[in-house]
């Protein structure tokens, strides 16, 4: 897959553009069906598959940084994109000018003239441009002056096993009320985390017999407060673990952290990048009456973990 990082790049159309367009944040199953479209849709016509997406995600600057926390952040976006079998993938810096476009200039200067678009491939309730004008209907109303085809993919089509539409809202209340063991059925895989290891109060290995990595999150969505069975991603090597999220209540620093146990592991891997995947959560964070009930405790936490995910691969 070639990642063109900005449309002015573009020096010549593509040959029979077959595209879609989103934020894609997520990159979850109904995300994937488009994308299925779109691979079909070019492999028919011996075109190019491409996705255009948005970085940064639109309304961090339409609405002065207010967003929704990312279920993926840019750089696990590309890379879950680049496993779609796209030919190519179009990274629009998002600007408060480019969200000036309406709709028709964007067909015509953007669509039809830079990229070569010969069908486009959307949600029923897809829309785009100035004031979100560019809708299916607008799609189809253009499409025999510019010669392109409109595929809409119908949202029944992309639920998950219990009927409900699939979409990056549906997966943040499943992550933001803990229900992690569904993710699989929305986004094809468990939902992960990615950050650097930061400092802690370097009490965990020390006092409690459970070291543990504190990872700092930027703009990523957080699972719910409490205990959870995690696999954790060091250097490419997937590692079994437990990860607490929370205040530590059993302490009265009221400092929220995230933070990871690697089970079987004693190497210092402050300021690593590492990727946490939620498999299950095992209960809710407690204020312990003291060291030794909390210790225990963990120590079962981590027995309940090796069950769970002597499962997983
Ligand atoms: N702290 C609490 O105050 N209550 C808890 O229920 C709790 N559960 C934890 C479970 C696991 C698996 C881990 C790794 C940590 C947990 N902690 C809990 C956080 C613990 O207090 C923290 O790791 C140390 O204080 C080091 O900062
Ligand atoms: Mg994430």
């Amino acid at each position: 897959m070639q990642l063109v990082d900005d449309i002015n790049k573009i020096h010549s159309p593509f040959t029979k553009a077959v595209i879609t367009i989103g934020n894609f944040d997520g990159v979850h199953k109904g995300h994937q069906a488009l994308l299925h479209k779109v691979r079909k849709k070019a492999k028919e016509i011996d075109g190019t598959a491409i996705a255009m997406t948005f970085e940064p995600h639109p309304l961090m600057v339409l609405k002065n940084g207010d967003h929704p926390p990312l279920i993926t952040l840019y750089e696990q976006k590309v890379e879950l994109l680049s496993r779609e079998g796209l030919d190519v993938l179009i990274a629009v810096p998002f600007t408060l000018s480019f969200a000036s476009i309406t709709a028709h200039e964007f067909i015509q200067n953007i669509l039809i003239k830079t990229i070569g678009m010969r069908a486009i491939v959307v949600g029923d309730d897809y829309s785009f441009g100035k004031n979100r004008e560019g809708n299916v209907a607008f799609l189809k109303s253009h499409s025999s002056r510019y010669n392109y085809e409109v595929i809409i993919v119908d949202w029944k089509q992309i639920s998950n096993s219990h009927g409900q539409r699939i979409s990056s809202t549906l997966i943040r209340e499943v992550v933001q009320s803990g229900q992690v063991e569904s993710t699989p059925d929305l986004l094809g895989r468990y939902y992960q985390i990615r950050g650097k290891v930061v400092g802690g109060r370097n009490r965990g290995g020390k006092l409690l017999g459970f070291p543990t990595a504190n990872i700092h999150l930027t703009d990523e969505l957080c699972p719910k407060m409490g205990v959870y069975a995690v696999t954790v991603e060091i250097n490419g090597e997937k590692h079994k673990g437990v990860a607490n999220i929370g205040y530590s209540p059993t302490f009265d620093d009221h400092v929220f952290t995230v933070e990871v146990h690697v089970l079987d592991f004693d190497k210092n891997i402050y300021d690593r990048n590492i990727r946490v995947n939620f498999i299950s959560r095992l209960r809710d964070e407690k204020k312990f009456s003291g060291i030794s009930e909390l210790s225990e405790q963990i120590e079962k936490d981590v027995a309940h973990a090796r069950e769970i995910l002597a499962s997983i691969q």
